[in-house]
């Protein structure tokens, strides 16, 4: 009870965040630790699920004790009423990546039209290996031919087309895309998944809890197929990750510099304002405002957009995304969309820093909107840095409070970059050392760690005890996210870090990857493989290896953890995870437990379908035990050794 009362108090085990967290106690702002006390007790319906606002009947609940209501005013039952609200946050999910990819899309077709003077194709391989893929045809093709091609096929992802989806069909096992088909949960379509989630679960459409989780797959379906768009534009567009050397945490801000941060999801705005930063002329206008230069820093996916492309330094994540306000030499913050605290425009009001909005699905009270036309983008990037090079005139010389704490980062391990440095071990087989390497044991498993912070776990907390216990054991880590930002702020995404927590066999394979990479170390402990939607990159790397092996991904020794999830988003990707396959750990109850049938679904039932479960674990030191038991289960059925 004492250690679990400790472990309340604890908000974030960051000590850049400790020391803005203390600043807003003195200054009396309040911050999203503040508003959640001030949320407690939470309603236990909708934390069990049972709680339904879908007519104006309601809103209805029934009692999971069975002393109240057994069913809404429609007679929806407990089972029922639960799969809906879960299915119809891996609706919003999928929305959420798919939209983002679908902008990705609009922007490579005005590309191909020879429309935008400030984008153009980055990787022309990438946009040549996707054609290929998706079967069109690329001989004699030109660049511009070949991006409205793919431009074209991605649009058409999103109504309803004859086949099933193509960025899930031809990224995906010939034996999973023949099981998904089989279980009539491969969609013809991105959006007609998502509105059919929207239409099966309003007032008396589909009152079958197994049918309407089923629904809920066909949702994540589409989702992994969006997020595999949404990776694919965006190298096409910006280019491929390669290993990239940066910073992170809010140590990275210069009192003396405008700093500008880049926060939301998708890189259309912040590449160009990345452009933009590095011009002569805007550079001088910083210069002649007494700036020593101009400091773009990343927070969220937006920031590991451009950490991954361009070396921006991640200053935060998610949770913590109004600390760095308080350090007084915050500037800017530009957001595109998702994951953005409203509360943002408050603080920033507080202390004079200049929040700009720059999507028009995405206004927030308060803040300076300037809605990005990619025709003069780059025209409204330098109008977006003058803004923050007034705000600095304004702050220049007065005191800032800079957490002097920031950590080395290596990311970029895009796909082709992973098989890129395997390949300097094996260049005709780049997965052989791999596949050696999991069956003698070296590397015992692979797990991916993806999804948020949320402020129900002491930040970063889950992702730093899970890490440090599977290293020991010699588990191979990927991570996207915030939680590949929580992993960064706290020195685990380095050489170090492997020298010092990775178990002998993870620990040799890194330093022979590494030193034939010439990384000048081992790889870093956990590879930083990019934003949430580019959780696809390691699905590719998996389907790869079961593809080579002869086996199904669901047979592999790799899983999936979202030990601090937060946002609908996640319970898509981790819908799909386990649909893909994987055993999928998450840190909190998700709000399911209002009904036995769908835990028993999700946990148990489903593991004889697709092979991946959900292995729901609060507390992370159990939490990796039971993601390793899960390795060592598969291990054991393909007769490898521990
Ligand atoms: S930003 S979805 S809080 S990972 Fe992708 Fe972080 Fe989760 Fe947003």
């Amino acid at each position: 009870m004492e250690a679990m009362k400790a472990k309340k108090a604890v908000k974030a085990t960051d000590c850049a965040v400790g020391e803005m967290l203390e600043v807003a106690r003195k200054q009396g702002i309040e911050t999203v630790w503040d508003r959640y006390a001030r949320q407690i007790p939470q309603c236990g319906f909708g934390d069990s699920g049972l709680c339904c606002r879908n007519c104006t009947q309601g809103p209805c609940r029934i009692d999971p004790f069975g002393d109240g209501p057994a069913a809404g005013v429609c007679g929806i039952t407990a089972d029922s009423m639960v799969a809906r609200n879960l299915i119809r946050a891996i609706a919003a999910g999928a929305a959420s990546h798919s939209g983002h990819a679908k902008h990705l899309a609009h922007v490579l077709k005005k590309v191909a039209a020879g429309k935008l003077t400030d984008y153009s194709v980055k990787d022309e391989n990438k946009l040549r290996a996707v054609a290929t893929r998706l079967g069109i045809p690329t001989e004699g093709k030109s660049v511009q031919e070949l991006a409205a091609a793919v431009a074209s096929a991605a649009l058409e992802e999103f109504s309803e087309r004859e086949e099933p989806l193509a960025w899930a069909a031809t990224t995906l096992t010939s034996s999973q895309v023949e099981k998904l088909g089989g279980l009539g949960v491969l969609p013809a379509g991105i959006d007609s998944a998502i509105s059919e989630i929207l239409q099966r679960t309003t007032l008396g459409v589909d009152a079958d809890p197994v049918n309407l989780l089923l629904g809920g797959v066909k949702g994540a379906v589409a989702d992994f197929a969006g997020c595999h768009l949404g990776t694919d534009l965006a190298d096409i567009l910006f280019g491929t990750p390669t290993p990239v050397f940066s910073e992170a945490n809010m140590g990275v801000l210069k009192e003396n510099a405008v700093n500008i941060a880049l926060h939301g999801h998708n890189p259309v705005v912040s590449e160009l304002i990345v452009v933009a930063a590095r011009q002569e002329d805007i550079l001088a206008q910083a210069k002649s405002a007494g700036a020593e230069g101009i400091n773009l820093v990343g927070i969220c996916c937006t920031g590991n957009e451009v950490l991954m492309r361009q070396g921006v330094a991640p200053l935060t994540h998610s949770l913590s995304q109004e600390m760095p306000i308080l350090t007084g030499a915050l500037d800017a913050i530009v957001v595109d969309y998702q994951c953005v605290y409203p509360s943002l425009a408050n603080i920033a009001d507080c202390y004079g820093t200049k929040l700009i909005t720059t999507m028009d699905i995405a206004k927030i009270p308060g803040a300076v909107h300037m809605a990005i036309e990619e025709e003069r983008g780059l025209e409204q990037a330098k109008e977006i840095i003058k803004l923050a090079v007034e705000r600095f005139k304004a702050r220049k010389g007065a005191p800032t409070c800079i957490p002097q704490v920031k950590q080395k980062v290596i990311a970029g391990f895009s796909t082709e970059a992973i098989i890129g440095a395997l390949s300097k071990l094996n260049a005709a087989d780049p997965l052989k050392p791999l596949i050696d390497n999991i069956v003698n044991g070296n590397i015992q498993g692979v797990v991916l760690f993806a999804g948020c912070n949320n402020v129900k776990v002491p930040q970063d907390a889950n992702f730093i005890a899970i890490v440090k216990e599977l290293a020991k054991r010699d588990v191979l880590m990927l991570a996207t996210g915030c939680g590949a930002g929580a992993l960064a702020r706290h020195g685990l995404l380095t050489s170090e870090a492997t020298m010092e927590y990775a178990g002998p066999g993870l620990k040799a394979v890194f330093t022979a990857i590494g030193e034939a990479n010439g990384l000048g170390g081992p790889l870093p402990l956990v590879l930083h493989v990019g934003s949430c939607v580019d959780n696809s990159r390691p699905v590719d790397i998996a389907v790869a290896l079961a593809n080579k092996l002869g086996v199904d991904v669901n047979q592999l020794p790799v899983a999936a953890s979202a030990p601090e999830f937060k946002a609908e988003k996640a319970v898509a990707i981790g819908t799909w995870a386990v649909t893909l396959g994987l055993p999928t750990h998450l840190g909190l109850v998700p709000p399911v437990l209002g009904s036995k049938l769908v835990t028993r679904v999700l946990t148990q039932d489903i593991k004889d379908i697709t092979g991946g479960y959900f292995l729901v674990e609060t507390d992370p030191l159990l939490a990796a035990e039971k993601i390793f038991d899960a390795l060592q289960e598969r291990r054991q059925k393909l007769n490898i050794g521990t």
